[in-house]
């Protein structure tokens, strides 16, 4: 059984934010849809918040799950939902460990930056929406 991962297309204002690593080495500089691992007996969703509380200092709620899952290595599995934020929301800011930029791109952006290849499958799905939007 692969580990959960979880990530979240934050979709605000026609945009959806991209976040850069700056870890580990080989996926440093590249771009992903913020999140991380589910824990043991943890909510998707739950999950998908605290990443992001952690990461981003954000409070989101999942709006619905994007089609696939995508293997990431050999022990994991990566899904993603389409979040929106909830509460006040300042000026987000890259906390510098997990991430050290972050850009919104809108619907024609999303190849303007290099993805991690598990993330791509869901990038249709969000250009879909964001041009819903
Ligand atoms: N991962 C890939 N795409 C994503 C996320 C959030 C994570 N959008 C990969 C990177 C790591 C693993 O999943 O190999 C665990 O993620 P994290 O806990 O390092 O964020
Ligand atoms: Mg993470």
């Amino acid at each position: 059984m692969r580990q959960l991962v979880v990530a979240g297309a934050v979709v605000r204002g026609g945009r959806v934010l991209a976040a850069r690593r700056t870890r580990p080495p080989e996926a440093a500089g590249r771009w992903e849809l913020p999140g991380g691992k589910v824990e043991p007996g943890e909510r998707p969703d739950d999950a998908l918040a605290r990443e992001l509380r952690e990461e981003l200092a954000v409070d989101v709620e999942v709006v619905r799950w994007l089609a696939g899952v995508v293997p990431v290595g050999e022990a994991h599995e990566l899904r993603a939902a389409l979040v929106r934020l909830t509460g006040e929301v300042d000026q987000l800011e890259p906390d510098g460990d997990t991430h050290d930029r972050l850009r919104w791109l809108g619907p024609d952006e999303l190849d303007e930056v290099d993805w991690l290849e598990p993330d791509r499958p869901f990038l249709a799905e969000v250009a879909h929406e964001l041009h819903q939007a």
